[in-house]
């Protein structure tokens, strides 16, 4: 361990945390890895951490045989809300491979063609919440509209839910509930733990009650569902489904789990993602323009696309990707080792010990993306270029037997969704805008507003 660098200035107790915000930890962590090189460490309230970013150190990290998914730190810390669902749930945890095997089917590409008239379905709603804003003569507020859509459409496709988001003037009290969960789990990384319950005494009451209103919310769900089928969506699934070797069911407890786990994880990363994808393309009119060309010679003017069409828009693709290259909505996931190890043949690891990819550097490693990494160029993604590209460098979804489960669900709906837009709107930005990124565990361009334009003619 000591020979992993760490920042100049320890001070006792506290740690590294001069010149770090409360807000920004992940920001905090890109500006260390920045100085300190592809694998360094930080230490916070006694407890040490190690980031690893560098190609080499990240790929050897995927290797399934010697290294698993740690559950710790942000992840740990929604063990309150999301208990053993899929997202949360340790290793060994019998009711990760029963959910998983009960859940797989509910994202194969069936299934998905099932989903995609209710992601149109919502568009639909955001659509016509942009045209009222256009011909109001206001601008758009870009990650709140996100967050309405994809919780919208998870709420649809995963339990044939409808929160009303684009119709109410305020947000859900579910939302705001759960995004004051996401903030709190991540608050308690940044106060020593012994004095969390003095620090965080009224937040966490608040969190209690957060908490509570979660829980309240997907029993209702829940209840106005058993007995009376849905549309085949993921609560039928759970509900109904034994588990093809063993017969076994989830119990009402694990599908409450599920429930809030598939409404957190499945709306705020995704938006995130769209949001981010809005901004370049807003910021790089040429990009936009070939996007849109691609669009409107794809789609030609169906009035609604076809679930087969989606997946052909292969440019808009690349500019999503090279969205979540730059910020991965998830910025870092944890590894541990299975056994003993050495890691990249350098630093040796003993059982359990683990380390955090930080993938937002890993995707910025110019030693895999060049000297300028940092530039926004969707041909990054061209076949070409991603057959020349080493294995593992690109993670936004995470790696391995615990990567996401909703990895092609998201693709399918920001692609949907940037498509429509793209056909629909010319995306005028506001000129003074500068890009900063607020964290909850998950990454946001922070006030980014947008003037959306009807394109004449256009479907
Ligand atoms: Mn998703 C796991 C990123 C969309 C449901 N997701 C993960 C992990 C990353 C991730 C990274 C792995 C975390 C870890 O190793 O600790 N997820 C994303 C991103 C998007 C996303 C960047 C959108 C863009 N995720 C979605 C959607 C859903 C979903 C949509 C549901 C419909 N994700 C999950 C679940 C897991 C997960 C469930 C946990 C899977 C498991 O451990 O078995």
């Amino acid at each position: 361990l000591h020979r992993i660098p760490h920042p100049p200035h320890r001070l006792p107790l506290l740690g590294d945390v001069i010149g770090a915000g409360r807000r920004t930890p992940l920001q905090d962590s890109l500006r260390y890895a920045r100085q300190l090189g592809p694998i360094f460490r930080r230490r916070a309230f006694g407890k040490e951490f190690v980031f690893v970013w560098g190609a080499e150190l990240a790929a050897d990290l995927a290797d399934e045989s010697r290294f698993a998914k740690h559950v710790g730190l942000g992840v740990a810390n929604l063990r309150p809300v999301a208990g053993d669902g899929l997202f949360t749930a340790y290793n060994h945890e019998p009711n990760w491979q029963l959910a998983h095997d009960v859940l797989a089917p509910g994202f194969s590409r069936e299934a998905m063609a099932g989903y995609h008239p209710m992601m149109l379905a919502v568009a639909d709603r955001l659509t016509a919440h942009w045209d009222r804003a256009q011909a109001a003569g206001r601008s758009v507020d870009v990650p709140g509209d996100m967050t309405k859509l994809t919780l919208e459409t998870i709420a649809r496709t995963g339990f044939g839910h409808d929160f009303g988001s684009f119709e109410r003037p305020r947000l859900h009290p579910f939302v705001t509930a759960m995004v004051g969960t996401l903030t709190y789990a991540q608050r308690l990384n940044t106060v020593p733990a012994p004095l969390a319950p003095w620090l965080l005494r009224g937040a966490s009451r608040r969190n209690r009650a957060d908490i509570d209103h979660l829980n309240r919310t997907v029993d209702e769900v829940v209840r106005a569902r058993r007995g009376a089928r849905g549309e085949g969506d993921l609560l039928d699934r759970m509900l109904e489904t034994t588990h093809p070797g063993t017969g076994e069911r989830l119990s009402a407890e694990n599908v409450r789990r599920q429930v809030i786990t598939f409404l957190v994880a499945g709306h705020e990363t995704t938006s995130g993602a769209l949001s981010f994808a809005l901004h370049y393309l807003a910021r790089h009119p040429d990009v936009a323009a070939r996007a849109r060309a691609e669009v409107d010679r794809v789609w030609g003017d169906a009035a609604a696309p076809g679930y087969e069409q989606v997946a052909k828009l292969r440019y808009v693709r690349r500019v999503l990707d090279e969205s979540l290259r730059l910020w991965p909505t998830a910025p870092a996931f944890s590894r541990e080792a299975r056994a003993d190890t050495v890691l990249a043949g350098t630093h040796p690891m003993r059982r359990g010990a683990w380390a955090l990819v930080l993938t937002p550097m890993l995707h910025r490693d110019p030693e895999v993306w060049g000297p300028d990494a940092e530039r926004f160029d969707p041909d990054r993604f061209d076949a070409g270029a991603v057959r020349s590209r080493p294995p593992h460098t690109f993670k936004p979804f995470g790696t391995g037997a615990r990567a996401c489960i909703g990895r092609q669900f998201a693709l399918h709906e920001a692609t949907l969704v940037l498509g429509l837009l793209l056909r629909r709107y010319e995306l005028r930005p506001d000129p003074g805008y500068r890009l900063r990124v607020t964290e909850r565990l998950t990454l946001m361009p922070h006030g980014l507003r947008l003037w959306p334009t009807r394109r004449s003619g256009a479907p």
